[in-house]
């Protein structure tokens, strides 16, 4: 008989968890770094009771279950995967309350644990406190809106259940292809039961972080496409970081001359000062990526799911004749856009191909267009940095002020707001992970959470956090685990008065800004039209525990930055920006559907407009082009 021991599922949960490692290129770590969540009725007794048990298991307590998934997804962002938190809630809201983290970890490809409780198994005592209830089967909970959500969902009816369900539980969370959020619901009654497990299931286990080769006649054809293309543009997608792919890419690009555009969530795969780097691309693009992705009859995608705003709403690559090579460890994403699918890891197919083609170098004239358009943008993002707005600074100049004050190895995180956009085509990136955007969810107060978990990744690196006045309202909640867990991060917060990014969407689309600042309902006019809301920001930061600063000029904010590095608690530094000077687009565009009748003007001129612009919309459906190769 095999060796076994009595414990609880809920204890053997945590003993299992706590043993698991990963492993990629001969290093190891613990993949999880701890537990955080809220305890309530529904997990107290079970779950909090195993970690009462544990204390060698870190447990976080947060503010909000919601906020405990975003810090375990920043901290698997900052990690390239290789680490992530376990999150632990009570049933019912603080289960339901979770939905948005594990949303925004699946589509961001990011592994999350999360383990809401659910109601009883045995039934008896039902409806229970925060139960919903169905007329139709009583098996079905408020957990089961997980499930679109999460790349692995299980239930856990029975103890022994747990032997089977973990292992799967791992393997997603490990896998490079399908990670995601991974829920695994725990009714009350079942975290208590104790019973016999396998002391086996409970060792040390290592899981091997894979680095899949691709197949030989996919690679050829995709080395073959690359030597016959003139204007090659390779899209860096947030799968060369979490590959860990950037030495190979600046390897290959330097080599080949090949230019590399990056998405939101691969920028930084290349230092920003690469002779072939030229920026973001797509909707929040440089001119130069742009220009280059509009003529390019190859494009290389490498960890990229191509998002609208890397397309451009499909708008991006305009050449009649472009086709495209997709490198991706997820065969879903490597068919997009009909391209030939290379099914493998960024960096070890990069550094092939940085051999396969030896003898390839692009055009004279190319890398003189790239090195011209280069300059180009370099002087944009110049002058933005300088406009001398008076009295209050523009938002790119507190972009500037920001990035003097940080130094090579620090992150800049944001998630949602006019920041993503400013900050996608500005940010000087000057280290692989050096920024931190949340944009394939762009969820309103990831930013705090998401930034104290990128932080216990790596405290050796300063975290700045880009905050709108929207977001902290949302969310400002968790400046109270930071001061709790002594988690030092800068938060600089632009107070705008409300929604700039969909007030200024709403102005271009013909509405005027309707129903997007922060201000009091005029007696007048019956309309949110009535003074400004005078919230103060700095106050409220000040009274969760930060040491909070108040800046009204861009030499008051390069003076808070400079006492802000020299504290060693969250601090909070709150500017006032000039209204309406954006950072302008380049070459570029995002779909979002204008009424198609309406009683006002200017929306039916939007609308003409947007008409027009949709016409540049492209179904990418060419044959893939080795086949076409092979027919010749
Ligand atoms: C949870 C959530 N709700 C709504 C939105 C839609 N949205 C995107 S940006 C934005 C406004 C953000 O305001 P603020 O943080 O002040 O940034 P600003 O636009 O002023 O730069 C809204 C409402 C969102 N992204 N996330
Ligand atoms: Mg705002």
């Amino acid at each position: 008989m095999p060796a076994t021991i009595r414990l609880t599922t809920a204890q053997a949960i945590i003993a299992f968890l706590k043993n698991q490692y990963v492993e990629r290129d001969g290093c190891q770590n613990q993949f999880f770094s701890g537990v955080l969540g809220i305890f309530g009725h529904g997990n107290v007794a079970g779950i909090g009771q195993a970690l009462l048990e544990n204390p060698d298991f870190p447990y976080v307590l947060v503010r909000n279950e919601q906020a405990a998934v975003h810090m375990a997804a920043g901290h698997a962002k900052a990690s390239n995967r290789l680490k992530t938190f376990v999150c632990t809630s009570s049933i019912g809201p603080g289960a339901t309350n979770m939905i948005t983290g594990a949303a925004l970890a699946t589509i961001n490809r990011l592994p999350v644990l999360l383990l809401p409780g659910d109601i009883f198994a045995r039934r008896n005592v039902a409806p229970v406190l925060q139960q919903i209830e169905s007329p139709s089967t009583q098996d079905i909970g408020v957990n089961d809106c997980f499930k679109p959500v999460s790349r692995y969902w299980d239930r856990i009816y029975r103890p022994e259940q747990i032997i089977t369900s973990l292992p799967e539980v791992m393997r997603v969370l490990t896998s490079p292809s399908e990670c995601g959020a991974v829920t695994l619901a725990l009714p009350q009654d079942v975290q208590a039961e104790a019973y016999d497990f396998p002391v086996e299931l409970f060792q040390k286990r290592v899981w091997l972080i894979r680095r899949p080769e691709a197949d030989s006649l996919s690679f050829e054809r995709a080395a073959a496409a690359i030597a016959n293309a003139k204007k090659p543009l390779l899209i860096a997608g947030g799968g060369v970081l979490f590959s860990e792919a950037s030495d190979a890419l600046a390897a290959f690009a330097s080599q080949t001359g090949i230019p590399v555009a990056e998405t939101q969530a691969g920028k930084g795969s290349l230092p920003y000062d690469h002779p072939q780097c030229v920026g973001a691309i797509g909707a929040t693009g440089t001119l130069a990526a742009n220009r280059l992705a509009h003529d390019a009859d190859l494009i290389i995608g490498v960890g990229t799911r191509y998002s609208d705003f890397t397309s451009a709403s499909m708008t991006a690559f305009q050449s009649p004749d472009v086709r495209f090579v997709n490198i991706n460890t997820a065969e879903f994403d490597a068919y997009k856009v009909s391209a030939i699918p290379v099914v493998a890891d960024a960096r070890a197919t990069l550094e092939l191909l940085t051999a396969a083609l030896a003898e390839y170098k692009v055009s004279g004239a190319y890398a003189a267009q790239i090195a011209e358009l280069r300059q180009k943008w370099d002087t944009e993002v110049h002058r933005l940095f300088h406009l001398d707005t008076k009295p209050k600074p523009a938002q790119s100049e507190v972009i500037g002020a920001m990035f003097e004050a940080s130094a090579e190895r620090d992150i800049l995180l944001s998630a949602a707001g006019s920041h993503p956009g400013d900050l996608h085509k500005l940010w000087p990136t000057r280290s692989p992970n050096g920024y931190h955007l949340e944009y394939g969810y762009s969820t309103m107060g990831y930013e705090i959470p998401g930034a104290l978990g990128a932080k216990l990744a790596d405290p050796s690196r300063e975290v700045y956090v880009f905050l709108g006045d929207g977001t902290f309202l949302m969310m400002p909640s968790e400046i109270v685990t930071a001061v709790q867990e002594h988690i030092k991060v800068i938060i600089v917060l632009v107070d705008n008065k409300g929604f700039a990014s969909i007030g200024g969407l709403s102005r271009s689309l013909g509405m005027g800004g309707f129903g997007t600042s922060y201000r009091e309902r005029s007696a007048d006019s019956g309309k949110l039209d009535g003074e400004f809301l005078n919230v103060d920001f700095a106050g409220v930061a000040r009274s969760l525990g930060a040491h909070t600063i108040k800046a009204s000029t861009l030499g008051e904010l390069k003076a808070a930055l400079t006492e802000a590095k020299q504290m060693d608690r969250i601090t909070v530094i709150v500017v006032e920006t000039q209204p309406g000077v954006g950072v302008p687009g380049y070459e570029s565009w995002w779909d979002v559907a204008v009424a198609e009748v309406s009683e006002i003007e200017e929306v039916r001129q939007a609308r003409a407009a947007y008409a027009q612009a949709r016409k540049k919309e492209r179904y990418h459906l060419s044959p893939i082009a080795g086949d076409e190769a092979e027919e010749e």
